[in-house]
């Protein structure tokens, strides 16, 4: 398999972590692109009419993509365990929040690098970083009982979703006034898979 990849997308990253985490790393080759809304990577658009990553093209030359669709196909062919079936309801809602943590992310981002500096929305910006922080004090309420228990998809999508507030957003400090939060945050990432995946770019 190969996996259409860059190391700063915190998708692509939650998909390298389910990698390591399936023991399939032996079974999948990197293939780095750089690819914007505005300048899309030939290989991605090929793989995905979206032109998003990450793609998953398998032996047989199909492509699955979004990372949500990539994480299950990748759970089911090593019997990973990270979707509990007496909790999957839970689990792909907390999923769900923390890729919608990273979505607004990478807009913000796409919004500073990428738009004509007179066209850019401060306020724009700040409605994503809204979100932002309500979905972060959900989690820091404990709303998402998810986040609790056995390791899941959503513990490796939130780890992504925080770590890559760390990469892009750090002087927004998501951790000031969450303890609870930061204090999830600091076990889950002492995983390998985490550890050895973390954004860069
Ligand atoms: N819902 C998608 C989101 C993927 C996504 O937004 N990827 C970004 C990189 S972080 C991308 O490909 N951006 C290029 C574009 O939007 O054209 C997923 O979960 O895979």
């Amino acid at each position: 398999m190969k996996l259409i990849f860059s190391p700063a997308s915190p998708f692509v990253r939650k998909v390298r972590v389910v990698i390591e985490e399936s023991g399939l790393t032996d079974k999948v080759t990197p293939m780095p692109v750089q690819t914007t809304p505005l300048a899309t990577d030939p290989a991605a658009r090929s793989a995905n009419p979206l032109g998003k990553i990450p793609v998953l093209i398998l032996d047989d030359g199909k492509s699955l993509f979004d990372s949500r669709v990539i994480c299950l196909y990748l759970n089911d062919i090593s019997g990973a365990g990270l979707y509990p079936a007496e909790r999957i309801w839970d689990v792909l809602t907390l999923e769900a929040l923390a890729d919608g943590i990273m979505d607004a992310a990478v807009l913000m981002v796409y919004e500073a690098r990428l738009r004509d500096e007179e066209n850019r929305s401060a306020t724009w910006v700040e409605a994503q970083w809204e979100k932002i922080t309500h979905a972060l004090d959900a989690l820091e309420r404990q709303e998402f009982a998810a986040i609790q228990g056995d390791l899941n998809i959503a513990h490796l999508a939130t780890a992504c979703a925080l770590d890559y507030l760390d990469f892009r957003h750090g002087a927004r400090d998501w951790r000031k006034g969450r303890a609870a939060l930061d204090a999830w945050h600091s076990q889950t990432a002492q995983r390998a898979s985490l550890k050895t995946t973390l954004p860069s770019g």
